[in-house]
């Protein structure tokens, strides 16, 4: 692999053939394709193996807890727009622990981007279920195979007209950074749920099984008309891969904080005002 100006020192704990290598590829050559600058850009993961990501990355970087991580990204791009903000996390942690979260972010609609990846396990953990496990998956904690319905993260990004969904598979390299470089320059909260196999705890769902569950929509498709997006994403007999649904209405969360009205400057490239910070101070007297 050539080298990339993201390339960190330091050795990579994830499984050989884990996944997460071509994740953590894809989005090392999206950003220098796109000419950001690791100073420009935060990485803000969970907790997991795709939240291990700021260990084997370049970059500033936040490591929150597992299920909060969407919070500390919201956090960051508020308090300086300029950067470019990237959170990453599993399935487990962002659509269970962080379920929450998920959904207000989608809500909140800062200008992120949030990749998912979507193992269909918890692989951190050694291979419990997870909100995706499809049903009749066996663990060792499942052992009659899950009951539960899996969760489907992009129909219900769709039904809250959220901002850009797309669906993609690390398999696909060139494919995903595409979809990630369209979602790098989208305004608004991106979601990227990103199919990544667990070769380690996830012998069901492999390389080769979601090759042959999966298919990318037409190139004539119409990712603006939200009914056919839902309709798209409610497909589960395969996956649709790609630019499910943009929602180019909204505006991101942070152009709508009163502290940006009048003066786009991050905080701190301002001066601040010591008296005015004093009478607020008193005002807690
Ligand atoms: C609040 C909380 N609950 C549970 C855990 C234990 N835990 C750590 S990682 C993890 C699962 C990770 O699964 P996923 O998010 O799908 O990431 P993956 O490892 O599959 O990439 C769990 C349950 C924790 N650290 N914090
Ligand atoms: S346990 Fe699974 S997700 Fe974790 S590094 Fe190994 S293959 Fe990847
Ligand atoms: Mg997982």
């Amino acid at each position: 692999m050539k080298s990339n100006i993201f390339d960190r020192n330091a050795e990579i704990s994830w499984c050989p053939g884990c996944g997460n290598y071509n994740a953590l590829r894809i989005m090392k050559e999206s950003l220098t394709e796109l000419g950001i600058k690791p100073q420009d850009f935060v990485l803000v993961s969970g907790i997991g193996q795709a939240g291990k990501f700021p260990h084997f990355l370049n970059s500033q970087s936040f490591n929150g807890l597992h299920g909060r991580y969407l919070s500390n990204a919201l956090g960051i791009k508020s308090a300086n727009p300029e950067l470019t903000v990237i959170a990453v996390s599993g399935d487990g942690c962002t659509f269970s622990e962080g379920g929450n979260h998920f959904i207000h972010t989608i809500r909140y609609n800062p200008n992120i981007v949030n990749i998912v990846h979507n193992n269909q396990v918890y692989g951190l953990t050694k291979g419990q279920a997870s909100p995706t496990s499809q049903l009749g998956f066996i663990t060792k904690v499942q052992v009659n195979g899950v009951i539960n319905e899996p969760f489907n993260a992009p129909a219900l990004a769709i039904s809250q007209n959220a901002s850009f969904v797309a669906r993609a598979f690390v398999g696909d390299i060139d494919e995903t950074k595409e979809i990630l470089k369209k979602a790098l320059n989208h305004n608004g909260y991106a979601l990227i749920d990103l199919f990544c196999p667990c070769v380690s705890f996830n012998r069901v769902n492999t390389f080769k099984w979601y090759k042959d569950n999966t298919y990318y929509l037409e190139e004539n498709y119409d990712p603006y008309n939200q009914f056919e997006a839902m309709k798209v994403a409610l497909k589960t007999d395969k996956f649709p891969l790609g630019i499910l649904y943009i929602n180019p209405h909204r505006r991101p969360y942070e152009e709508n904080i009163r502290i940006y009205e009048k003066d786009k400057r991050p905080l701190f490239k301002r001066q601040l005002n010591k008296s005015k910070f004093n009478q607020l101070l008193d005002t807690f007297r």
